[in-house]
C-alpha cells in the first residue's frame, strides 16, 4: 500500500495563492494554512504567497507557480459566496475547472482550498469555527500529497 504521510521526511517548499476578494474570510484560512504548515515543521522562507484579486484569476498563477519548479505544492485559498445573480456560478466553475487541471499538467498538487458556499454563515463556520478551517485542511492534504507522490 503507498500512502502519504502527514510528516515531511524532507523539506518542501509551498506556494499559497489567496484571493483578496472576501479577504476577512480568506485571511482566516491562510492563517490556519500557515499555523498547519508551520506545526509541521515547514520554515517561514519555505512558504511563498501570491495575492491575487478574486478566485476568478487563481488559475493562472497557480498555474506559473506550479510550472515554475519552485514548490513541491500549490495551496489555492478563496471563498466564493453565492449572491442573487449567477455570478457565483461564473466565477466558482471557472476557478474550479481552472485549477482542475494544472495538477495532472505539471506534476505538483495542487489543494483546493477554495470556499463554495451559499452564505457569509457557512463560510466563517468553515474558516476557523465549528466547521473547522478549511485553510488548515488544505495544508495537511498538501503535506500527505508531497509524501505520497514521494514515495510513488
Ligand atoms: N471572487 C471571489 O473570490 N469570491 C467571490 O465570492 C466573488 N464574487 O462573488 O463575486 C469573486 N468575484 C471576483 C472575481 O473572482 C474576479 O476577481 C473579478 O470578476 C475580476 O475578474
Amino acid at each position: 500500500t503507498l500512502e502519504g504521510t502527514m510528516i515531511l521526511s524532507a523539506p518542501a517548499r509551498f506556494g499559497i495563492v489567496a484571493a483578496r476578494f472576501n479577504h476577512f474570510i480568506v485571511d482566516a484560512l491562510e492563517a490556519g494554512c500557515l499555523d498547519a504548515l508551520r506545526r509541521h515543521g515547514v520554515k517561514d522562507d519555505a512558504i511563498a504567497i501570491a495575492r491575487v484579486p478574486g478566485a476568478f484569476e487563481m488559475p493562472l498563477v497557480v498555474q506559473k507557480m506550479a510550472a515554475s519548479g519552485k514548490y513541491d505544492a500549490v495551496i489555492a485559498l478563496g471563498a466564493v459566496i453565492r449572491g442573487s445573480t449567477p455570478h457565483f456560478d461564473h466565477v466558482a466553475g471557472a476557478c474550479s475547472r481552472g485549477l482542475s487541471g494544472i495538477a495532472t499538467d505539471t506534476g505538483v498538487p495542487v489543494i483546493f482550498g477554495v470556499l463554495t458556499v451559499d452564505s457569509i454563515e457557512q463560510a466563517i463556520e468553515r474558516a476557523g469555527t465549528k466547521a473547522g478551517n478549511k485553510g488548515a485542511e488544505a495544508a495537511v492534504t498538501a503535506i500527505e500529497m508531497i509524501s505520497l507522490l514521494r514515495g510513488l
